[in-house]
């Protein structure tokens, strides 16, 4: 019976370890890694929301149901508060000319699935020594075509988004930090969203802060995985798979090392 115990603790940790072999998912959205764009870049049809402002800058795209809201009216607040302390509401710094600021549908972005769907910051801090930007607050929502709000980052089962530096985002509309849906929000998602009927005229918002901004208009464009050559969200099943097989590995280890035999 004392045997049992050490190799329960021992499971436990080999499941955590697998756990967070992925860029462990805890917030709202989580950072996956830069994409680079070939050819005319990101841009094209696929921005949600382009914010300018030196210092910090906010701002906030939603749908009605018949038009862009764009600015304090389009704001989702009472979300947990973000760690830097700067949040999107109440927005004011959108870019509202040609193609800068617009809900796009899902059918725009490409994404068959929530396993698919990413959010791509691009910013514009014009090299040097202000290159530095910080993404303080973003969340991403989802409207019905009739505007009802089916969905938002904010009630993320990981909790709040976690503000990221980005010391020197190069590549303006063609260098992008890429983020992806938690993988416990991608379930829901694709319950909420992905699964109706008319999920491909679902509408896709976003409302992000970013603080130390200079220079042009920063961006977040819509997309999915593959048009940045990123892997689907991997299942929790697969790390679990992964687990298991560490534990297998683990433990035949100790047995070649010469473990007490039992018996
Ligand atoms: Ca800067
Ligand atoms: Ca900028």
């Amino acid at each position: 019976m004392t045997r049992i115990r050490p190799c329960r603790l021992l499971l436990s940790r080999v499941l955590i370890a697998g756990v967070c072999l992925a860029p462990c998912g805890f917030a709202g959205l989580i950072f996956e890694g830069v994409a680079q764009a070939s050819g005319g870049g990101f841009g094209g049809n696929i921005t949600l929301l382009s914010i300018q402002a030196t210092g910090t800058e906010r701002g906030c795209i939603s749908w009605n149901g018949t038009t862009q809201v764009i600015g304090s009216a389009a704001c989702i607040s009472g979300y947990p508060p973000q760690g830097g302390g700067v949040s999107a509401p109440p927005g004011g710094d959108e870019k509202t000319g040609a193609n800068q600021t617009q809900t796009r549908t899902i059918a725009q972005t490409g994404a068959l699935n929530a396993n698919q769907i990413r959010f791509v910051f691009n910013a514009n801090e014009g090299g040097g020594a202000s290159s530095a930007i910080t993404l303080a607050d973003a969340l991403v929502a989802f409207y019905a075509p009739t505007g009802t709000l089916l969905w938002h980052s904010g009630l993320s089962a990981g909790g709040p988004f976690t503000p990221r530096t980005f010391l020197d985002p190069t590549g303006t509309g063609t260098s992008g930090q890429v983020y992806r849906l938690d993988f416990a929000d991608v379930q829901t998602v694709q319950n909420l969203v992905f699964n109706r009927p008319d999920y491909q005229n679902v509408r896709v918002g976003i409302q992000f802060a970013a603080t130390q901004a200079n220079s042009g208009a920063d961006n977040f464009f819509v997309t999915n995985n593959a048009a940045l050559g990123f892997p689907e969200v991997p299942e929790p099943s697969t790390w679990i798979s992964l687990a298991s097989g560490l534990l297998a590995f683990f433990a035949f280890w100790r047995r070649r090392r010469g473990a007490p035999a039992d018996g």
